[in-house]
């Protein structure tokens, strides 16, 4: 079983598509074991960032994440992280393929909705900023078994 990090960001927040962007994991399979809203400040979202300081995107790219509430959830299942990047669709909306979150929703970079783990290692990186250990479930889901073989 793996586990990611998925952040519903500023802009969906605020155009009303949290049910929407959750339900999308949450049908495909994918397990929530935590889920919370937040706000992220600008010390949290350079840790989240670190990799892309100083690219010239990096400055708006914190204003943008810290700009509104956000909801942040950790989704389990097997290889969950490259599932839940393929529900999303690529970084750039305009190139991401009919069906994903960011193309249904989006149009452009900077405002793409959704973020997601993209490896093993970032991923035990993220949980560890958003959530203490106890703040994530491990329980049994009675429709597991018709989800995984
Ligand atoms: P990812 O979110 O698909 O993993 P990354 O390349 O890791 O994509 O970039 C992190 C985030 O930075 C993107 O989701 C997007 O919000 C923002 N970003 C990346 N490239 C650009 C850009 O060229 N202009 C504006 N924002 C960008
Ligand atoms: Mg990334």
């Amino acid at each position: 079983m793996e586990r990611t990090l998925i952040i519903v960001k500023p802009d969906a927040v605020q155009r009303g598509l949290i049910g929407e962007i959750v339900a999308r994991f949450e049908r495909r399979g994918l397990k929530i074991v935590g889920l919370k809203m937040l706000q992220i400040d600008e010390p949290l979202a350079r840790r989240h960032y670190a990799v892309h300081e100083g690219k010239p995107f990096f400055d708006g790219l914190i204003r943008y994440i810290t700009s509104a509430p956000v909801v942040v959830m950790v989704l389990e299942g097997k290889q969950a992280i490259a599932v839940a990047r393929n529900t999303m669709g690529s970084t750039r909306p305009a190139e991401a393929a009919p069906g994903t979150i960011r193309a249904d929703f989006g149009v452009e970079v900077g405002r793409n909705l959704v973020h997601g783990s993209d490896g093993p290692e970032t991923a035990a990186y993220e949980i560890d900023l958003y959530f203490k250990p106890g703040e994530l479930l491990t329980w049994d889901r009675s429709a597991d078994p018709w989800i995984m073989e």
